[in-house]
């Protein structure tokens, strides 16, 4: 009888120390669920439009390059070959040194372009127009579009557009940049690539052509494999337009 009696009392001691076991591994759960919900809500709250962008660029992409996750849109025959020597011809007398978001003291050969910005001419707001109704992206912040110039041997080495939070706040203040989008204005002879070493993806020049990219992941995170850098031009010149989108809605 006595031995009845014990085997109920740890049948019951057994099923109360399984129900608190099972209680905290649901807590746990549930902790974990509410940490990523508030995550994706505080990333949302910055107004970022990364899949609204990926679905138009699917429909508009002649390839598209790179992962599902990081992906390159590449659309040949973006503007118009007279529009980009009108471009050229534009800005070749008003180059200057291009600049950098944070310059490296060890290395004054990162960024060895020129650039010239053309804001205010009709070609400039011409190209805006085309690029700003590909991406459907008029409520958007966006920095104006430049050009940029790479003579033989000029090079911008591998690096990210976005800004970095802990050393480029006074950039942050107007928005992260999210899309890149990148115009080649003309034909390279040789070298000259758009090199993504972590996608493993090599773009050659080619006028007319764009290339974009989302420089945050889905869930609004820096997405480091978006690292690329323009290679030295080996032959002839390289002339491209570079336009950056921030995560900021217009006022
Ligand atoms: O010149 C290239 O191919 C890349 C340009 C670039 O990386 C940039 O302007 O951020």
């Amino acid at each position: 009888m006595n031995s009845n009696v014990l085997v109920i009392f740890l049948t019951i001691l057994f099923i109360v120390c399984f129900c608190i076991v099972i209680y905290f591994v649901l807590k746990n759960t549930n902790n974990f669920r509410t940490d990523s919900k508030s995550k994706s809500s505080a990333n949302s709250s910055s107004n970022y439009n990364r899949k609204r962008v990926d679905n138009i660029l699917r429909q508009k992409a002649t390839q598209i390059r790179g992962t599902p996750t990081t992906p390159i849109y590449i659309i040949d025959n973006f503007l118009d070959a007279k529009l980009c020597d009108i471009v050229i011809s534009t800005c070749r007398d008003n180059l200057i040194a291009s600049p950098l978001t944070r310059y490296d003291d060890d290395d004054p050969d990162f960024r060895t372009s020129k650039t010239c910005y053309f804001e205010g001419t009709k070609y400039q707001q011409k190209v805006e127009d085309q690029i700003i109704n590909t991406l459907e992206d008029k409520n958007y912040n966006c920095e104006s579009s430049q050009l940029q110039y790479y003579n033989i041997g000029n090079e911008f080495k591998a690096h990210h557009d976005y800004f970095h939070p802990g050393l480029d706040s006074s950039f942050l203040k107007n928005g992260q940049r999210t899309w890149t989008f990148m115009i080649y204005l003309n034909d390279v002879k040789n070298g000259g690539t758009t090199k993504f070493p972590e996608l493993n993806e090599v773009i050659h020049p080619k006028k007319g052509r764009a290339v974009i990219w989302c420089n945050l992941t889905n869930e609004a995170d820096l997405d480091s494999k978006t690292l690329h850098q323009g290679s030295p031009v080996e032959e002839g010149e390289k002339w491209i337009i570079t336009k950056w989108f921030l995560d900021k809605l217009k006022n």
